[in-house]
């Protein structure tokens, strides 16, 4: 497998995660965001948004990371990324979703580059991703409730630990808070993981 990626991309840190998770081994292929190499033909033909990450597997190229990461489920079971429980799952679902839909989309580099075309100032741009990372941590806290733990929803990380992980590195960029509920301690929790550590965006060779 070939994952498409970049080190500080925190969608790629969800499937760098998962494929640890999963004890899948990957070639990476870095595009540096910053220099604007997602945009480059040869990338967009891997994938046509022009974003990472994209994981290239048996002749197939996979886009999204959380559809991605459903792929690695599906096709490599253990250990699972969701719950049995069709209840749990959809808990498992929702804190995955309000940072990968609600929260990341809003933040990322492209609409934040917009802000800053549109002549927002420096500082209201970072405030704007602050606060949206905050509340986003906020309803996080909040849908995690107290559990018990030692992840966001029980005894194993799930697909929300794989993408609540990665979004508080975005939230110290942005110095959002990130003092909610159980979030610091399920964060000790995971990245005491040597899958978690691993991923992390100054674990890559890419790192600046
Ligand atoms: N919903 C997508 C988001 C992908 C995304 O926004 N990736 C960012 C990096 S985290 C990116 O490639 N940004 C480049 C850009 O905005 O130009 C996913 O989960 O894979």
């Amino acid at each position: 497998m070939i994952l498409h990626g970049y080190f500080r991309s925190t969608a790629t840190y969800r499937v760098r995660i998962a494929l640890n998770l999963k004890g899948l081994t990957y070639t990476d292929a870095f595009h540096h965001l910053r220099k604007g190499e997602q945009r480059a033909p040869a990338y967009l033909a891997v994938n046509p948004q022009g974003l990472v990450p994209a994981l290239e597997v048996n002749g197939d190229i996979l886009t999204q990371s959380i559809a991605i990461c459903e792929y690695l489920d599906e096709t490599c079971p253990e250990p699972p990324l969701l719950p049995a429980d069709p209840v749990a799952r959809a808990h498992v679902r929702a804190v995955a979703l309000v940072i990968a839909c609600d929260v990341h989309p809003v933040q990322n580099l492209k609409i934040l580059d917009r802000l800053r075309g549109l002549g927002v100032g420096k500082e209201d741009v970072v405030g704007w991703a602050r606060t949206v990372i905050e509340d986003g941590l906020e309803a996080c806290a909040r849908l995690i409730g107290d559990d018990g733990g030692p992840y966001c929803l029980g005894e194993r990380p799930t697909l929300a630990d794989i993408c609540l992980v990665p979004q508080l590195v975005n939230a110290r960029r942005f110095g959002a808070r990130t003092d909610y509920g159980r979030i610091g301690a399920i964060e000790a929790a995971c990245l005491a993981l040597p899958a978690f550590a691993a991923a992390a965006p100054q674990a890559q060779s890419d790192a600046e």
